[in-house]
């Protein structure tokens, strides 16, 4: 390496620092460590496929919206998730990588998705429930991403946050409507509650000494938060929600810790966490058969989309016969 690069490789370096430590954003054109680049583009196109995935298991209960009302907000959520993996899609490729060779890496299964969309959804009240805890973790985790490091990832992060919300809402709203009515509704509510609580924990990640990721990603501020301190945060969060739908959580070790101003809770199975990881989990197979099949159904229309995109770059004039 010449003195020049390597001059030039070290002001380089330095800028990407000091940009970092002034909590200012990295952009697409700035230069950026590889390492940097790699985590960036691992960590966003997980999220991006989670999306993605994440519409199943809610859009199988779209033919069987017990309302009209409920159908409108379900058909809504759903498409905000499908829009949120192309916001996400599309801050990946600012990154230098390729939207179909993700969707390729995805359904070959060189890529992972969150583990909370390998349950299945086995009642309407999981709809509720899915809202309330699901996207409430989502919160909890994404609107520290408003301030990550990397710009792109950062906006696409605030209208994320802003539809996650009403998910949330929307979600709290259908199981407190369930739980002012028969036995049997509060019944289904509180077993929706007590198969996603354990699922909707682990969707932070390991625990902070099983995460080999985070010390350097908290440290380039793509991660603002440990996982640990974010799931901690939820619980926080979910208890006094609990306590005002009427609804048990799974937890005999629940309790209020005066001392550390938080609540204390049980240990999550993080066997089941790594199998899940690992395609072992409940619905994996079917997420992804799913998804492919989806994604070869879609192929004229990314052709007949790439025909006009010809079409429109390079307009054939024709001329006019007399
Ligand atoms: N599931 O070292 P760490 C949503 C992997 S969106 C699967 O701690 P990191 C909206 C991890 O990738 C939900 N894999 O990793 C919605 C890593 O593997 P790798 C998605 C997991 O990245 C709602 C390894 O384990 N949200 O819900 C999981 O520092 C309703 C070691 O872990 C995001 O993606 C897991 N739960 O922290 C949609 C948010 N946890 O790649 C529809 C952005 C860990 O080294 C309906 N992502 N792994 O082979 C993040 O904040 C982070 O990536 C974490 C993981 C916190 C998920």
């Amino acid at each position: 390496m010449t003195v020049q690069t390597e001059q030039t490789k070290q002001t380089e370096q330095q800028h990407f620092e000091r940009t970092i430590g002034h909590e200012q954003r990295i952009e697409p054109r700035d230069w950026m460590p590889d390492g940097y680049r790699r985590t960036l583009v691992r960590q966003i196109a997980q999220h991006a496929h989670s999306e993605i995935i994440g519409m199943q298991p809610e859009g199988t209960w779209l033919a069987s919206a017990p309302s009209l009302r409920r159908k409108a907000i379900l058909v809504a959520k759903v498409q905000d998730e499908a829009g949120h993996g192309i916001y996400l899609y599309s801050a990946a490729e600012t990154l230098g990588v390729d939207r179909q060779d993700l969707t390729e890496q995805l359904i070959d299964r060189r890529q992972k998705y969150s583990s909370i969309f390998n349950y299945p959804t086995l009642s309407y009240a999981d709809v509720g429930t899915i809202g309330w805890l699901v996207d409430g973790a989502a919160i909890c985790n994404q609107v520290p991403l408003c301030r990550s490091s990397y710009g792109p990832y950062a906006r696409a992060m605030i209208r994320v946050c802003k539809e996650e919300s009403f998910h949330q809402r929307q979600g709290f709203e259908l199981l407190m409507t369930m739980m002012t009515g028969t036995d049997e509704q509060r019944a289904m509510v509180q077993e929706s509650v007590d198969r996603w609580w354990w699922p909707s924990l682990m969707m932070f990640g390991p625990p902070d000494d099983a995460s080999p990721n985070s010390a350097q990603s908290m440290a380039w501020g793509i991660k603002r938060h440990s996982n640990d301190e974010l799931r901690q945060r939820f619980v926080d969060m979910s208890v006094p929600q609990a306590e005002v739908l009427g609804v048990t959580l799974p937890d005999p070790e629940l309790a209020w810790n005066e001392e550390r101003g938080h609540y204390d809770f049980g240990e999550p199975d993080w066997d089941e966490l790594s199998r899940v990881i690992r395609g072992e989990g409940a619905c994996n197979d079917e997420r992804v058969a799913r998804r492919t099949q989806a994604h070869e159904d879609g192929e004229w229309v990314r052709a007949a989309a790439a025909a006009y995109a010809q079409k429109q770059a390079h307009p054939v004039v024709e001329e006019r016969t007399a």
